[in-house]
């Protein structure tokens, strides 16, 4: 092993391209910055940190894979830790930009997000047996999904007449839930079938961040140039 990326890692070229995809991102996202409103404008910069956040990752977890082979397990959770209430702050914005919400809606996210990447990590790094990691994981996810489907949040959205901001919280709410759900695939298929399979855990996340940090920023993207116009 020379330190390269070789061609025939296939995992190993995914954080390559989504390195790339999120650079991408972030330009995209900075630069349509200019072209909304100025009440969207904090929606488009933290969209474009999370992608931020992640590319910088994602090109220190390529080299952890490919001078080890192994997860970048820290690196991942590190990126989550960031990133996750990053996109949980979006709820919040997307609606404050539109009408009046309670901060509450921000902190029940965060402690939301917070049970869920611990379980996760705690299970993934052996510290507590992965099932049980899962358990918690599942419990703090549910937590989040009561939030925006039926909890303050939901409320507020319903009861505000912007049709922007609705289609980009239904849009949201859609990424938490479907999009999320590969996270926890990524981690059953991972450790829960006995022995643990890097190589699926390591694509499976690859994919689940590609979609969910990148669409979820489009989304908000969408609706902040639509009533922008
Ligand atoms: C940008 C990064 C994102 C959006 C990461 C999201 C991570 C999850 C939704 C993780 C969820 C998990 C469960 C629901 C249970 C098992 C453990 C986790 C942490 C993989």
């Amino acid at each position: 092993m020379n330190g390269n990326l070789s061609v025939s890692d296939p995992v190993g070229v995914s954080f390559w391209i989504i390195s790339m995809a999120m650079v991408a991102s972030t330009a995209f996202f900075f630069l349509e910055r200019d072209r909304v409103s100025g009440k969207w404008k904090t929606s488009l910069t933290v969209a474009g940190l999370v992608t931020l956040i992640a590319a910088v990752h994602y090109y220190y977890m390529r080299d952890v894979w490919v001078g080890s082979g192994e997860s970048p397990t820290v690196f991942r959770y590190i990126d989550w830790l960031l990133t996750v209430p990053l996109q949980m702050v979006e709820f919040y914005l997307i609606l404050a930009a539109i009408t009046a919400v309670s901060g509450g809606v921000f902190w029940r996210l965060f402690i939301g997000s917070v049970i869920m990447l611990l379980g996760g990590f705690l299970g993934e790094a052996g510290y507590i047996h992965a099932t049980l990691g899962f358990v918690i994981g599942m419990l703090g996810w549910a937590y989040i999904l009561w939030e925006v489907f039926k909890g303050e949040a939901a409320q507020v959205n319903a009861a505000s007449a912007n049709a922007s901001c609705q289609k980009a919280f239904g849009a949201m709410k859609m990424i938490v839930s479907v999009g999320w759900s590969i996270y926890p695939l990524g981690y059953a298929f991972g450790y829960l079938g006995g022995a643990v399979d890097a190589n699926t855990l390591n694509v499976v996340y690859n994919i689940a961040d590609f979609v969910n940090k990148i669409a979820f920023g489009l989304v908000i993207w969408a609706a902040a140039v639509a009533d922008s116009e």
